[in-house]
């Protein structure tokens, strides 16, 4: 075994880069450390402008022959890359968990899986990819999906295998070729994927994962003149930065940021559903983009709704997040916990009432939290939290509920609680949200459209909508034979 590889509950993790098929040191490490005892995991290689540019490099060189590779190849290679995350699914769960606290169950049984789902996904859908010609006065239009070339993919750490999979496999599958920077909190499952990818057959330098502090890295990458497509998930600052530095050379982005997504719960609505709906926005510590932690509740049920939902929410265990029975497990490092608390805090000497948590709750863990007495256009209101912290606002109408809904920077989601179809209709439509889910929550099919409005974000990914982003549309145009247009 390498000094650069670490031991992550028997998996072994290399720390280094891996640029142009090969393992990368840097002179200069970062220390990971895991949520769940403040431990640390081991020292990551930190990488700086030489890596950032060594790794477009690399994908900049393998771009024209994977470029030219058959779809059928491509989606071959994808194909058997799914299968190595199959294979690895308990590995991979273990050391996510480790590395970002979130559950173990949920890793093993529904995180690792999709993982493996967004390659096939996307390798099938790109053989399905097709456009179809069209006759302009008898010449033919021919549209083709051709690869952009090298992608920066730029990921964070609440789910990070997952997410930063929504963005390879398409780019991947699209033909381009990808410089992935995972979060500096979480970079272990982006070096096993590496490994999984090489396995899998996936040429030199087609996948390329560069690590460190993004602030030390991220402008090298984003404002290379090789790089033809960014795509960001993560905060609305960073993706100013962004933005700002792919200015220099236009570089298109698609930027998946944050949300206070609303969840309406409506007087004819199944309550039970309701209540079950509105716990589950603490679903990994609530650190998640589409979280709505804004709950709305029509007044003549917010009472009963209130009881039944501190009754279910009590009985959630918090703690390891590697014991099946925890529901949930620490928040990802102490700057978040302190960010998280800093909210809270502010809120209740504004005159917020906890009627649940409220407060830290040892380690890294924060108690899951709900605010009432909240003004809405109050910081707890409308910042994003990212932790277990959820706030109560009362409605009297359908009018009402929209108003404040809408009343935000973001729209990323909104959940609607309602027995009525034609409400969920009228209302939906109303809604500014990327994703309006009635009646459920966090079902996505890849092939649906995914994307924010307003601040949380630019661009949809999803079935096409992601080949439209990874690819250069072309349309040629040919003239029939023997034709003069001049
Ligand atoms: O995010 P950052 P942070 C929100 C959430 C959270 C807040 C802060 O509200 O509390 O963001 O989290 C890389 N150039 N979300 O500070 O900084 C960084 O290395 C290029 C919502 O961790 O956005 C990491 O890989 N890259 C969200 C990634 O950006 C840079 C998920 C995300 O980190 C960079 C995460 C730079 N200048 C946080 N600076 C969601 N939408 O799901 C940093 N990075």
């Amino acid at each position: 075994m390498s000094e650069h590889t670490i031991t992550v509950a028997g998996v072994s993790v290399d720390t280094r880069h891996w640029i142009g098929g090969e393992r990368v040191a840097s002179a200069q490490t970062f220390p990971d450390v895991s949520p769940i005892d403040g431990c640390t995991i081991g020292d990551i290689s930190r990488g700086a402008a030489t890596e950032a540019a060594a790794a477009v490099a690399a994908a900049k060189a393998a771009f024209p022959a994977w470029a030219a590779t058959s779809r059928a190849e491509r989606a071959r290679i994808l194909h058997a890359i799914a299968d190595g995350v199959d294979k690895r699914i308990e590995e991979l769960a273990i050391v996510e968990t480790t590395d970002n606290g979130a559950l173990l169950r949920s890793h093993r049984r529904g995180v690792m899986p999709r993982v493996a789902h967004n390659f096939r996904f996307f390798a099938d859908w790109l053989l399905k990819l097709e456009h179809e010609d069209f006759e302009t006065r008898g010449h033919t239009n021919h549209v083709s999906w051709d690869p952009a070339g090298p992608c920066v993919l730029i990921t964070p750490w609440n789910a990070p295998l997952m997410l930063a999979t929504w963005k390879v496999a398409p780019a991947l599958a699209a033909g381009d070729t990808v410089v992935l920077k995972p979060a500096e909190w979480s970079p272990l499952t982006a070096s096993l994927l590496a490994d999984i990818a090489a396995e899998a057959g996936l040429p030199a330098g087609v996948l390329n994962v560069v690590q460190g502090y993004g602030s030390e890295v991220g402008d090298a990458l984003t404002s290379h003149p090789d790089v033809r497509r960014i795509s960001f998930t993560g905060s609305v600052p960073t993706a100013r930065r962004i933005a700002a530095s792919a200015s220099a050379n236009l570089t298109p982005l698609s930027l998946e940021l944050g949300g206070k997504s609303p969840l309406l719960v409506f007087a004819d609505a199944d309550l039970d559903l309701a209540v079950d709906l509105a716990v589950e926005q603490y679903d990994n510590a609530g650190q998640v983009c589409l979280a709505g932690t804004r709950l709305l509740v029509e007044e003549p049920i917010a009472e009963e709704f209130t009881r039944r939902f501190v009754e279910k929410a009590a009985a959630l265990t918090q703690g390891d997040p590697r014991d099946e029975a925890t529901d949930i497990g620490p928040n990802i490092h102490p700057r978040q916990l302190e960010k998280i608390d800093g909210f809270v805090r502010r809120a209740l000497d504004a005159g917020a009432r906890a009627v649940i948590g409220g407060h830290r709750n040892g380690g890294q863990y924060y108690a899951p939290t709900l605010l009432t007495d909240v003004a809405q256009d109050s910081e707890i209101v409308q910042e994003e939290v990212f932790g277990p912290v959820l706030t109560l606002q009362t409605f009297a109408d359908e009018d009402e509920a929209i108003r404040l809904a809408n009343d935000t920077r973001f729209g990323l989601a909104a959940t609607l609680a309602t027995g009525d179809p034609q409400r969920a209709e009228r209302v939906s439509a109303q809604l500014v949200a990327g994703t309006v889910w009635v009646n459920c929550f966090f079902v996505r099919d890849l092939q649906a459209p995914f994307g924010g409005s307003r601040q949380s974000g630019v661009g949809r990914e999803g079935g096409t909508w992601s080949f439209d982003f990874y690819c250069d549309l072309k349309n040629t145009v040919t003239a029939p034979k023997g034709w003069k247009d001049h």
